[in-house]
C-alpha cells in the first residue's frame, strides 16, 4: 500500500496537462468518488493497527498534495489561455478605422479657387520658385528703382541680383505669354517669398493665386463680372463686391477688390472693422507695356489680371485669426478641417 501511495505522489508531481479537460480527468481519477484515493481509504480500514498511524499520515499527504497541485495547474492553464486570447485578439470584433489625415486648409482653398476659375475656362499654369529679374520684375513693368527690387523686400540667391525667389506668381504668367499666343486664360497658384517680419498677419512664405485673361476686346466690365462670379462662388451668393482705385506696376487702371462682410451682412463688425467690407484681392487691366514686353500687340489685344493671397482668403472663409497657424502644422489645428470640402 505504501508503494501505491508513493507511485500516486510521483504521478501528481509529474503530471503536466495540455488542456483543462485533461486536468479534470486526472482529478476524477485521483480524487473522484470512485478514484484512487477513495480506493486506498477503503483498504486503509483493514490495515493492521500498528501500521495505521504511518499510513494515515501518508494518505493525508497524498490527498493534500493532489488537491494543491491540481488547483495550481488549473490556475496556470487559465492564465495561459487568457494571455493567448489577448495576443491573437477576438477575430470577430469589428475593426477600428485608421485616421487618414486631411487636406491642409491652404490646399482646400487653393483647390476651390482653381475649380471656380476652371469653370470660366481658365487652365492652371506652373513655374519655378527660383526666378530671374526679367520674369519677376522687368517684363512686368517694374522700373529699375522700384522698391520691390530692394534687398529689404526680395530674397536674392548668393547676392546675385539676377537670381531670386519669386515675390509673386505673375512670373508664371510672363512664362505663359512667352510660349502661348492669345487668347490666354490662365490661373497660377504657387508659393511666393518676401523678406518680411513674421507676425499674425504676415509671413515670409505664403501662397498666391493670380489670373490672367488676354484676348481681343477684353474689358474692365468683363473683369468685374468674372470677379463678382468668383466672390459669390467662394463667399456665398449674397456676396457683393466693390472696387477701389489702386496702383500696381503691371496694370492700368488698377483696383482693390472688397467683398461684403459675410459675418455682419455689411452692417459693420470687428472682422471688417466696422466698414462692412473685406479686402480680398488686387486687379487691373494689363498695362500695354507688359503686353509689349511679351510681344503681344496692345493695339489688337487687351486683358485683365488679378492676384490674391490664399492665406487671407482662408482666414476670412474659416475665421482663422493668426496666419502662423498655417505653417505650424499642429494637428489640433489641421484636424478641424477634416470635414471641410
Ligand atoms: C495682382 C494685382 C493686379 C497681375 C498682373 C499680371 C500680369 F502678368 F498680367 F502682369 N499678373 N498678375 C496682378 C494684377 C496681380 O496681385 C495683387
Amino acid at each position: 500500500m505504501i508503494d501505491k501511495i508513493n507511485e500516486l505522489l510521483r504521478q501528481v508531481e509529474e503530471f503536466k496537462p495540455k488542456a483543462a479537460g485533461e486536468l479534470e480527468e486526472f482529478r476524477i481519477r485521483i480524487l473522484g468518488k470512485k478514484g484512487e484515493l477513495n480506493a486506498l481509504m477503503e483498504q486503509f480500514k483493514s490495515v493492521a493497527p500498528e501500521l495505521k498511524r504511518e499510513l494515515g499520515q501518508q494518505l493525508n499527504r497524498l490527498k493534500n498534495r493532489a488537491t494543491e497541485r491540481i488547483a495550481a495547474l488549473r490556475e496556470e492553464l487559465q492564465n495561459a489561455s487568457e494571455e493567448q486570447s489577448a495576443s491573437s485578439g477576438d477575430l470577430t470584433r469589428p475593426g477600428s478605422a485608421e485616421h487618414l489625415g486631411s487636406r491642409h486648409p491652404i490646399s482646400l482653398v487653393r483647390n476651390q479657387i482653381v475649380e471656380v476659375f476652371s469653370r470660366l475656362g481658365y487652365t492652371v499654369a506652373d513655374g519655378p520658385e527660383i526666378e530671374d529679374d526679367w520674369h519677376v520684375f522687368s517684363a512686368l513693368n517694374f522700373p529699375p528703382e522700384h522698391p520691390a527690387r530692394d534687398m529689404q523686400d526680395t530674397f536674392f540667391i548668393e547676392k546675385d541680383p539676377d537670381i531670386l525667389l519669386r515675390t509673386h506668381t505673375s512670373s508664371i504668367q510672363v512664362r505663359t505669354m512667352e510660349r502661348q499666343r492669345p487668347p490666354i486664360r490662365v490661373i497660377c497658384p504657387g508659393r511666393v517669398f518676401r523678406n518680411e517680419a513674421i507676425s499674425y498677419r504676415a509671413h515670409c512664405i505664403f501662397h498666391q493665386i493670380e489670373g490672367l485673361y488676354i484676348d481681343e476686346g477684353v474689358s474692365f466690365a468683363d473683369m468685374k463680372q468674372s470677379l463678382l462670379y468668383f466672390a459669390k462662388e467662394i463667399f456665398g451668393e449674397h456676396t457683393a463686391i466693390r472696387m477701389r482705385p489702386s496702383y500696381f506696376p503691371f496694370t492700368e487702371p488698377s483696383a482693390e477688390v472688397d467683398v461684403s462682410c459675410n459675418l455682419c451682412g455689411g452692417k459693420g463688425c470687428a472682422v471688417c472693422k466696422g466698414t462692412g467690407w473685406l479686402e480680398i484681392m488686387g486687379c487691373g487691366m494689363v498695362d500695354p507695356n507688359v503686353l509689349k514686353a511679351n510681344n503681344i500687340d496692345p493695339e489688337k489685344y487687351s486683358g485683365f489680371a488679378f492676384g490674391m493671397g490664399v492665406e487671407r482668403i482662408a482666414m476670412l472663409k474659416y475665421g482663422v485669426k493668426d496666419l502662423r497657424l498655417y505653417f505650424e502644422n499642429d494637428v489640433r489645428f489641421l484636424h478641424q478641417f477634416d470635414q471641410a470640402l
